[in-house]
C-alpha cells in the first residue's frame, strides 16, 4: 500500500514543531517548502526508501523492527526503527543528542499518505499525494 512515489502536499503545524525540534527560522522558512519526494519499496519486512527534497537526495534501507540509524537534512543524528501496527507504520526514533524521543508515524487515509511526527508533545503532519 504504501509503495510508490510520493510527493509532500501540505504541512500542518510543522513549522511550531521544527521550532520545538531547535530547528532555527530560516531553516524552517526553507525546509516548509522543501518538494520533500520520498519513493516506497517494501518488499515484506524490508523497505527501501529513497528521498528527494531541495536539500538533498538520500536513499534509505531499514527491516521492521530492527534499528537503523538517520540523519535528519540539518545532520541531526536518530537511531530507531518501524512497526507494523495493523495498517501504520509506527517509527520510534531517539535524538542521538538529547537522548529525547521522536514517534512518527504513516498511514494511508484516503488517496494520501499521512505522515505524523510527535516531539515533546508537539505534534505535526506532513500530507503526500501519489506523483
Ligand atoms: C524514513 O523512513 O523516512 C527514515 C526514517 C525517518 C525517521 C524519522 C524522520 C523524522 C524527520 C523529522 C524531520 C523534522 C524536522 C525538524
Amino acid at each position: 500500500a504504501f509503495n510508490g512515489t510520493w510527493k509532500v502536499d501540505r504541512n500542518d503545524n510543522y513549522e511550531k514543531f521544527m521550532e520545538e525540534m531547535g530547528i532555527n527560522m530560516v531553516k524552517r522558512k526553507l525546509a516548509s517548502h522543501d518538494n520533500l519526494k520520498i519513493t516506497v519499496e517494501q518488499t515484506g519486512d524490508k523497505f527501501h526508501l529513497k528521498e528527494v527534497s531541495t536539500f538533498r537526495t538520500v536513499e534509505i534501507n531499514f527491516t521492521l523492527g530492527v534499528n537503523f540509524e538517520y540523519s535528519m537534512a540539518d545532520g541531526t543524528e536518530l537511531t530507531g526503527s518501524w512497526v507494523m501496527e495493523g495498517d501504520t507504520l509506527k517509527g520510534t526514533f531517539t535524538r542521538k543528542d538529547n537522548g529525547k524521543l521522536l514517534i512518527t508515524t504513516r498511514k494511508i487515509i484516503g488517496e494520501e499518505l499521512v505522515q505524523a511526527y510527535t516531539y515533546e508533545g508537539v505534534e505535526a503532519k506532513r500530507i503526500f499525494k501519489r506523483g
